[in-house]
């Protein structure tokens, strides 16, 4: 029997097995923050800015206080008495916990009650009474940057302007040089619009301060346990010992449960003055108005580019729009996070990217949904302006991304801003795709159907994207090295438990963990427990996101399983009475060389690490492995997606949409399928609908979700899933990170899709989301419909 086979049967590499996570979640028994009930516990509710931008001239919250039930009441004031009022955030800025002088942004916390029950709370919120004096809001870069804009920052020394940050990188004469060159210069500005990843679960806490033990317990939303109890005993000047963070089921996370949120904060501190537990959950609009979002940037790019279709250069610009705070998780050392890791698929000479950040009278936000720190804008930009590159020269789009790819021959390949890619078949990803859509034929279609008035399209993106952050020379968040650790024991009986730094929000770490265990030691995966997300007993790491859990984590789980498997073989060794050099070992079982009936189990060799260990070995089987990995992942993606648009409504209907991903060797088909076709249905939504917006007094305009639109199983298009396996050369097992890449390169190829099909109508670009009356306004005038769309407000 072959090892492969072998390995499906119990559950191994490449099984499709089913996720065990989903055995409580469907019989509706996940645990989750909301579902604790603490003795005693107290439940908190914020009371938040109504307006976007305006001075606090007075609180009073004694008609609050008069309340029965009502144990607490929390203003900046007060915090502010305690220097308690403002946090630091995780790139270097300071946000407010609880409004002390100003609001800035529609939402902001600005005070806070802690009662009996949760309605208590919520009355007595509405009867603190807050007068504001409202300042014009800022609500664009454009504006933040305008002269005689109102400073947002007024609590900032040496902050004179809105501006958060200039950055570059790159190589800035290379590229006026590759410009000078050129036949061609291909220009397109483009709006990523800002959105946000709304998991079904909101945010919340459970502050549990126990006087008589010192200890403090949280069981809180995070994807990330380790780095917030780091953040507590940092910022709170607790013990680290004393801080016990829980990060229990969680409902999807998306990037929304990375930062550190006020209300998190505020239950602590309420747990540790009232010595009672204190619940926070969070309610829908206060997740979607006031926590962590994504994109909302501008880009000015161009493309030096030569006649035959080489690409000679490429200079870009962002303008982003980081709301009131600059509280984006990102590496410390990078401003607009990955945004750098654009056009790495591509053979490109030189490149140059300047990006200025700034300050605006929104929510914080920047980093989250679904990408590897700004990678998802990095690759939209790059294939839209890939797509645009090819009009220009008047060269198919595909043959275009063909003669750019960097060749299966040129790796390790050193991208124009300096990132190190090491292995791809981008080629064979394309030729896969395109002969699974037919490409030649849907060309003709789309020429025969033009004759009728019908307009079809279809859009290509190619990306490859830096997933695994990160290796720890290069990668830092507030000096701390991102690596991750994995500890595994195996009990006598040949069962094991497995635990990790990273924290799964729904991506099926219970199940692929163990399927890495299995392949590594041979124990069926049904045999091994994964645990995550509880600080007093996962060994450290920087939590699940970027896609760096199986990069990461992953790569530290087969690390552990080898050093165990070590061990097991001297144990093999002893049982077997030969020399360790003479055994072998095949999966799930020890041999003497000379002589392979003669074995023993991986099984038998648990029971002797407890029963009948040689003399002068330590007793036990386990082991933890902490995994610095010496490089990114880089998974790649080729999404090809064809539509029809009707000229008469400006509606679009999706045809098909095919996706071919190489994310290295797949430990669990199923899931990373799951991961693809959930990735894709995200991408679809930021293309077709969904979208953040604000009117010019700064209202939040996708407070709910008939403002913010998710699309549900009946707009899903169906998806044609493909794959390619290029396996990663560093990682242990060979896998590359996969979760982020279709919401990474999915849009771009939707929305190319739409411009393809009008693009005799001369129009060059639609900013997302493509909605009907945007597409409508492109065909009828001919021209651009770009930025966010506008809202129209009845008092303007
Ligand atoms: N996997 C695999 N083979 C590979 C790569 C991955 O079988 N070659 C499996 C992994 O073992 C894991 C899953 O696919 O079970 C995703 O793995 P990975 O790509 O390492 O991503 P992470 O586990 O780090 O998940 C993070 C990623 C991010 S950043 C967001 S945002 C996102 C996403 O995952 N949020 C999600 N997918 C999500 N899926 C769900 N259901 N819920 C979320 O909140
Ligand atoms: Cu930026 S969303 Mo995910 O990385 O948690």
């Amino acid at each position: 029997m072959t090892q492969a086979r072998d390995e499906i049967k119990i559950g191994g590499l490449g099984a499709s097995r089913k996720r065990v996570e989903d055995n409580r979640f469907i019989r509706g028994r996940g645990r989750y923050v909301d579902d604790i009930v603490l003795p005693r516990m107290l439940h908190m509710e914020i009371l938040r800015s109504p307006l976007a931008h305006a001075r606090i001239t007075s609180i009073d919250v004694s008609k609050a206080w008069a309340i029965p039930g009502v144990r607490l009441v929390l203003t900046g004031e007060m915090m502010a008495s305690r220097n308690l009022a403002w946090m630091p955030t995780l790139s270097y800025d300071t946000q407010a916990v609880l409004a002390t002088d100003k609001v800035r942004f529609q939402g902001q916390e600005v005070a806070c009650v802690v009662a009996d029950d949760p309605y208590i709370a919520k009355d007595a919120c509405e009867a603190i009474v807050v007068e504001y004096e409202p300042l014009p809001a800022i609500v664009n870069p454009q504006q933040a940057m305008a002269e005689g804009a109102p400073l947002i920052r007024d609590d900032k020394e040496n902050q004179h302007d809105n501006v958060v940050f200039n950055w570059e990188v790159g190589d800035s004469d290379g590229t006026d040089r590759a410009f000078a060159q050129a036949d061609l210069v291909s220009t397109l500005e483009l709006h990523y619009p800002r959105s946000h990843p709304s998991p079904i679960e909101c945010c919340g806490s459970i502050a549990d301060f126990d006087r008589s033990t010192s200890k403090l317990t949280v069981y809180m939303t995070t994807q990330a346990p380790h780095i917030i109890r780091a953040a507590v005993a940092l910022v709170a000047e607790l013990p680290e010992h004393m801080i016990r963070i829980v990060s229990p089921d969680l409902g999807g996370g998306f990037g929304n449960k990375v930062p550190v949120y006020p209300g998190y904060v505020m239950s602590i501190l309420a747990s540790i003055l009232l010595e009672r537990p204190v619940k926070w959950i969070e309610d829908k609009t206060g997740n979607l108005i006031s926590t962590g979002f994504g994109r909302d940037i501008y880009l000015r790019g161009e493309m030096a580019l030569r006649q035959d279709g080489k690409i000679l250069g490429v200079r870009m610009h962002t303008d982003s729009d980081h709301g009131a705070f600059f509280s984006d998780a990102q590496p410390s050392k990078f401003k607009i996070g990955l945004m750098h890791s654009t056009f790495a698929c591509y053979d490109i000479p030189a490149a140059h990217l300047t990006a200025r950040g700034v300050y605006t009278n929104k929510a914080p936000g920047g980093v989250a949904y679904r990408c590897s720190f700004r990678v998802t804008e990095a690759m939209f930009f790059q294939e839209r302006m890939m797509q645009a590159a090819a009009d220009d020269l008047g060269i198919d789009q595909a043959e275009f991304r063909r003669r750019n790819f960097v060749r299966d021959d040129d790796f390790p390949h050193r991208t124009p801003f300096g990132f190190l890619t090491d292995s791809g078949q981008y080629g064979k990803c394309l030729d896969v795709g395109l002969q699974a859509i037919g490409y030649q034929e849907f060309l003709k279609e789309k020429e025969e159907a033009k004759k009728q008035g019908r307009l079809l399209g279809i859009g290509i993106s190619t990306m490859t994207e830096p997933l695994g952050a990160g290796n720890s020379r290069e990668y830092d968040i507030l000096g701390i090295k991102m690596f991750d650790s994995a500890e595994l024991r195996v009990h006598m009986t040949g069962k094991a438990i497995l635990r990790t730094g990273a924290k799964t929000q729904g991506q099926g770490h219970e199940t692929t963990w163990a399927q890495i265990v299995a392949h590594e030691l041979g124990i069926p995966a049904a045999d091994i427990t994964v645990e995550e997300g509880d600080t007093d007993t996962a060994p450290f790491g920087m939590g699940t996101y970027a896609s760096r859990s199986t990069p990461v984590a992953g790569a530290a789980v087969a690390m552990v399983s080898r050093k165990v498997r070590a061990k097991a073989r001297k144990l093999a060794a002893h049982l077997l009475e030969v020399s360790e050099e003479d055994i072998e070992w095949e999966l799930g079982r020890f041999y003497v060389r000379s002589a392979p009936d003669h074995g023993v189990t991986i099984q038998e060799c648990a029971m002797a690490a407890y029963s009948n260990m040689p003399d002068g070995m330590e007793p036990g089987l386990e082991n933890v492995a902490y995994y610095d990995p010496p490089n990114l992942t880089w998974p790649f993606g080729c999404y090809i997606v064809t539509v029809e648009v009707d000229p008469q409504t400006g509606v679009w209907d999706v045809l098909r949409v095919v996706a071919v991903d190489d994310c290295g060797v797949r430990i669990n088909p199923m899931i990373v399928e799951g991961q693809i076709m959930g990735g894709l249905t995200e991408a679809y939504a930021m293309a077709s609908m969904q979208f953040m917006t604000f009117d010019a007094q700064g209202n939040c305009v996708g407070s709910n979700y008939m403002d913010y639109l998710l699309p549900t199983a009946w707009e899903t298009p169906g998806y044609e899933l493909h794959e390619v396996v290029t396996p990663s050369p560093h990682h242990p097992i060979g896998a590359k990170g996969v979760g982020e890449c279709a919401t990474v390169g999915g849009p771009a190829a939707f929305v190319n899709a739409v411009l393809d099909a009008i693009k005799d109508t001369g129009v060059r670009n639609i900013d997302m989301p493509l909605l009907p009356d945007r597409v409508f306004e492109a065909l009828t005038t001919g021209r651009d419909v770009s930025g966010a769309p506008p809202v129209r407000t009845d008092d303007q």
